[in-house]
């Protein structure tokens, strides 16, 4: 079993994905520090969103063998800098949320993720569960 940490703007839907993956169980709330539940280890957005806390993500990523980027297919615009994964030695997993929303765009999130650093992206939508299998797989 690996530990995954979710990293993502505020709203990207990191909360949703754990509650998915951990079949309902985990309650989200708007969590404002580093919050552990089971094999996920949860990030508020604004630790993306100013670079002041980027060093609170370094060192909880530490706990994790998986860093998820997590970023809604509906969003125009991308807060992961290029390169953004260079800071982590961890294995890292781009995940695209959301996409079954009507105003989605799966291509243009997943190139925001290939160019924070991720060679693997992964589309998902947590509430349909559309393409948390291969998660899972990553996890166990
Ligand atoms: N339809 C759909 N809605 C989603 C999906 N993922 C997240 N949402 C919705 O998007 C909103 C934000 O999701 P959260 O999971 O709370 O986002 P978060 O990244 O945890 O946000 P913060 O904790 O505020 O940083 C919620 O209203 C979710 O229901 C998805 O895959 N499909
Ligand atoms: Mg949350």
């Amino acid at each position: 079993m690996k530990k995954m940490m979710l990293v993502g703007e505020t709203r990207s839907g990191k909360s949703s994905l754990i509650k998915a993956l951990s079949d309902g169980e985990y309650i989200p709330r708007r969590a404002m520090a580093v919050e552990y539940y089971g094999q996920f280890i949860n990030t508020p957005g604004e630790f993306l969103e100013n670079s002041r806390f980027y060093h609170a993500l370094i060192t909880s990523s530490a706990d994790c063998q998986i860093l998820a980027l997590v970023l809604d297919a509906t969003r125009k615009s991308s807060l992961f800098p290029p390169l953004f994964v260079s800071m982590f030695n961890r294995k890292i997993v781009g995940v695209v949320t959301n996409i079954n929303a009507s105003t989605a765009d799966v291509g243009r999130a997943e190139q925001f993720l290939r160019s924070a650093g991720a060679k693997v992206v992964v589309c998902v939508c947590a509430e349909s569960g559309e393409g948390l299998d291969s998660l899972r797989e990553m996890l166990n």
